[in-house]
């Protein structure tokens, strides 16, 4: 264990300590990386209020947002520990972890939003969810992350040969790491939250995600290019703690699970309606956006399924997929 992972544990456990003096009942503490009116944010509070309904005030949930528990990939190591309860944490920040989680962060794995709704709500998706109990986890639900694009402070992107020599932050995943190297350009995983100072100072050229975070974060301030690639729709994941999870009676971890599983609904009208405004936002903000013509991305990415897809369950998985209408 590193130092800084060191400190970010002593401090997590100081603030769980601050929380659990002014707490009734039990208090669930679940983390996120995004501000408090994020949807994800707002979806797990709302998953919060459905189990207290449902315990007479007994099971709640405190969402510690905007990374105040640490950046995700260390708030993994204290899920584990449980030291966290709830982690609501994208996809990809488990690909090297857990082999299945790449398979719906792959580039262009999904159609539409729609067909990775159906994908993951269904038999596919709770297969997934299963494979996090091998690592002191339980998969709970998935939420929508919307389609991640690249973005660049120096130039509109239009085809591969547009980001080459780039310097591209993604998010710590050596299949991100991949997929930016196909095509052409300088990888750099780097946490979420040192992103606009690496991006303002010139540590990056760029970086890719949704509209909701490109706006949330100001990364358009200071990287006004906005190209819409679409290239991944690596979805959220809601996690618990198996520790914290395995203390629950039966009952109420059904009730858990039953009340992650409805809380998808509403972040799913919350994310609809805040890509929206996110997009309306940075465009008034200044950002330059453009389409792009997909094909070229496509095939540019296809080594990064020759390179980890190659296990014959992740590529029933991928068959499996790409099979659903
Ligand atoms: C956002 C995800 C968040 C990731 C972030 C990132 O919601 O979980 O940490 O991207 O790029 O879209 O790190």
């Amino acid at each position: 264990m590193t130092i800084r992972r060191l400190f970010s544990l002593i401090a997590a456990a100081a603030a769980l300590a601050i929380g659990t003096a002014s707490a009734s009942a039990q208090t669930l503490r679940s983390t996120d990386i995004h501000p408090t009116d994020y949807p994800t944010v707002e979806a797990v509070r709302h998953m919060g209020t459905l189990m207290e309904q449902r315990t007479n005030g007994r099971l709640k949930i405190q969402v510690f947002h905007s990374g105040q528990l640490g950046n995700e990939k260390d708030t993994i190591e204290q899920t584990r520990f449980g030291v966290i309860d709830i982690n609501r944490i994208n996809m990809a920040p488990f690909n090297n972890l857990i082999p299945a989680t790449n398979v719906p962060s792959l580039p262009f794995i999904f159609r539409s939003v729609a067909h990775m709704r159906t994908v993951m709500d269904g038999p596919i998706g709770d297969s997934i969810l299963k494979e996090f109990d091998k690592h002191d986890l339980v998969g709970l639900a998935f939420y929508d992350s919307g389609s991640r694009s690249f973005y660049n402070s120096k130039r509109p992107i239009n085809t591969p040969a547009d980001m080459r020599g780039m310097k591209i932050r993604v998010q710590q995943s050596d299949m991100f790491v991949a997929l930016v190297s196909a095509l052409g350009a300088n990888a750099t995983p780097m946490a979420f939250g040192e992103v606009y100072s690496a991006l303002q100072t010139g540590v990056i050229d760029g970086a890719e995600n949704n509209w909701p975070s490109f706006e949330s974060t100001k990364h358009f301030e200071v990287s006004k290019f906005y190209s819409m690639t679409e290239h991944s729709l690596s979805p959220e994941v809601l996690v618990m703690s198996k520790r914290s999870f395995d203390k629950l009676s039966a009952a109420d971890q059904a009730i858990v699970r039953a009340a992650a599983r409805e809380s998808v609904a509403k972040m799913r009208e919350l994310w609809d309606a805040r890509e929206k405004a996110s997009e309306a936002k940075v465009r008034a903000g200044g950002a330059v956006i453009n389409t792009v013509e997909k094909q070229p991305f496509i095939d540019a990415m296809k080594p990064v399924y020759d390179r980890f897809v190659t296990d014959p369950a992740l590529k029933d998985l991928v068959a499996r997929i790409q099979a659903v209408k």
